[in-house]
């Protein structure tokens, strides 16, 4: 038996075909309304192999800079589109959190995107859980501890399964090693989507 490190939840084929397909008619409005763009390191400016957007009141982004949360989207200058019902309802759902996601971070992977090892601290508020939905192809997903140096485990995430990161695990390293090509009919032209739902702010 795979033990995951405390404070996560993987909830395998929580969404069924139906809903995945709902969800990502949902996200296609979203890309739409606020257009996938290439993030970059800050400082070296080494662009990202996952394309990104956002939906709410803030969005995550990367350039040059810095790494931070913001209102608008960086290309557009738009405000992020709203977090689509469906989504916040999941939210409620799983999380139970007493309030309202403030962003979701849209990742798109094609087949040779990968995302390195990282903790997620540009929020300022850790108590609440992250919450992950994966679309698309499958990928191999790895997760350590709270220092880098700690032993990681991997596991596949599929098309329609959920990762609730609470408690602990809330600031454990973790990437995206591989995608799996052609393991899911959803997405016509291949790659995976993560949508990630967060608290940004204190309360
Ligand atoms: C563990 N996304 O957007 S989702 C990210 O599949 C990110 O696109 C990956 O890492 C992806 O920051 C992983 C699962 C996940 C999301 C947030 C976490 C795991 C996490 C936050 C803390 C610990
Ligand atoms: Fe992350």
């Amino acid at each position: 038996m795979l033990v995951l490190p405390n404070g996560v939840r993987h909830i395998p084929g929580h969404l069924d075909r139906d809903e995945q397909q709902s969800l990502l008619e949902d996200i296609r409005a979203v890309v739409g309304q606020a257009p996938l763009y290439r993030p970059e390191m800050p400082r070296s400016g080494k662009p990202f192999s996952v394309r990104m957007t956002n939906c709410g009141d803030l969005g995550w982004v990367a350039d040059k800079a810095s790494y931070r949360y913001q209102d608008r989207h960086p290309v557009t200058g738009a405000p992020w589109p709203p977090i689509p019902e469906r989504l916040l309802k999941l939210w409620d759902d799983l999380t139970g959190y007493p309030g309202p996601p403030q962003a979701c971070l849209v990742n798109f992977y094609h087949t040779s995107a990968r995302m390195g090892l990282h903790q997620d601290r540009d929020e300022s508020d850790f108590s609440a859980p992250v919450l992950s939905i994966s679309l698309g192809d499958a990928c191999l997903f790895r997760i350590g501890g709270t220092e880098r140096r700690q032993p990681t485990r991997s596991f596949r995430l599929e098309s329609g399964d959920v990762v609730i990161l609470g408690g602990e695990s809330r600031l454990a390293f973790h990437g995206v090693d591989r995608i799996y090509p052609m393991t899911s009919t959803l997405l016509k032209d291949g790659g995976r989507i993560n949508l990630t739902l967060r608290r940004v702010t204190a309360s």
